[in-house]
C-alpha cells in the first residue's frame, strides 16, 4: 500500500472517532500522522461550532493545534479529560492493548490516557495484529543519567535494546527531556500485561509504551470501511 492510500486510510479512522466528541468536552489530542488527522477534523468541527478545549500529548501536537485554532488547556485548568484521540503502532485484536511511542510522545501519551474517562485509538488495518510485538518493538522511556546501565538491566527481557537515535545520529531527546529504549523482541509477545509491570520495575525507566486495557475504542480503517472494536 502507498503513503497516499494509507493516509487516506488514516484520515478515515480518525474521522470517524472525532464524531465522539460532544460539545463542552476536554479532548485529549493525540501524537503521530493518524491523530494529526484527528485534529485537523476537530479543527473544521471547531469553526462550525462545537465547543471544547483541546489538551495536547506533544509540543508537536501543541503547535498543529494551536495553529489549527483550536482552544487550548492544561492539567492546570482540569484534572479530567473526557475523551482522548490517539494512534498506535500496534494494537492486539482481541485485548485491544497497544504498542505505542515510535513516535516519542510514549510518557505524556501515557499521562493523558490515565486522566481520560476514554481512550479511543486511530490505525490503519496493517497495525492490527494477533499479538503485540509483531512488528513493532516496545518503546522505553528512560532517563539519560545511567543510560547503558538501564538498557543492560531492559537486556534481560528482550532479544536487543538500542537507545533511539535521530536521523542525524544524536540519541533522541523527548518532550519530558528523557531518552528512548526500544526493546526488540524474539517474536510476539507472550504476556505483555507482565511485561509491562517488569518492565517498570526497572530503575531509569519513566515508563513503557505497553497500554494495557486502555483503549476504548478502537476505529480501524481498512479499506473495506471503518471498523469500531470495543
Ligand atoms: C502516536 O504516534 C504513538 O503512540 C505512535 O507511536 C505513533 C503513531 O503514529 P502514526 O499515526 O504516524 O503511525 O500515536
Amino acid at each position: 500500500m502507498n503513503d497516499a492510500d494509507r493516509n487516506a486510510l488514516k484520515r478515515e479512522a480518525a474521522e470517524a472517532a472525532v464524531e465522539l466528541v460532544e460539545d463542552g468536552m476536554i479532548v485529549g489530542l493525540g501524537t503521530g500522522s493518524t491523530a494529526a488527522f484527528a485534529v485537523e477534523a476537530l479543527a473544521r468541527r471547531h469553526r462550525q461550532g462545537l465547543r471544547f478545549v483541546g489538551i495536547p500529548t506533544s509540543e508537536r501536537t501543541a503547535a498543529q493545534a494551536k495553529a489549527a485554532g483550536i482552544p487550548l488547556s492544561s492539567f492546570a485548568e482540569h484534572r479530567q479529560i473526557d475523551l482522548t484521540i490517539d494512534g498506535a503502532d500496534e494494537v492486539e485484536r482481541g485485548t485491544l492493548n497497544l504498542i505505542k511511542g515510535l513516535g516519542g510522545a510514549l510518557l505524556r501519551e501515557k499521562i493523558v490516557a490515565n486522566a481520560s474517562r476514554r481512550l479511543a485509538i486511530v490505525v490503519d488495518g496493517v497495525k492490527l495484529v494477533d499479538r503485540l510485538g509483531t512488528h513493532a518493538p516496545v518503546p522505553v522511556e528512560v532517563v539519560a543519567f545511567g543510560l547503558e546501565v538501564t538498557q543492560a538491566a531492559l537486556k534481560v527481557f528482550a532479544a536487543e535494546v538500542r537507545p533511539r537515535l535521530t536521523p542525524a545520529g544524536d540519541l533522541f531527546v523527548t518532550d519530558g527531556g528523557n531518552r528512548i529504549l526500544d526493546c526488540h523482541f524474539a517474536g510476539p509477545m507472550a504476556d505483555p500485561a507482565r511485561l509491562e509491570d517488569r518492565i517498570r520495575r526497572v530503575v531509569g525507566v519513566v515508563e513503557s509504551g505497553l497500554f494495557i486495557g486502555r483503549a476504548d475504542p478502537v476505529f480501524v480503517a481498512d479499506g473495506q470501511g471503518v471498523h469500531r472494536l470495543d
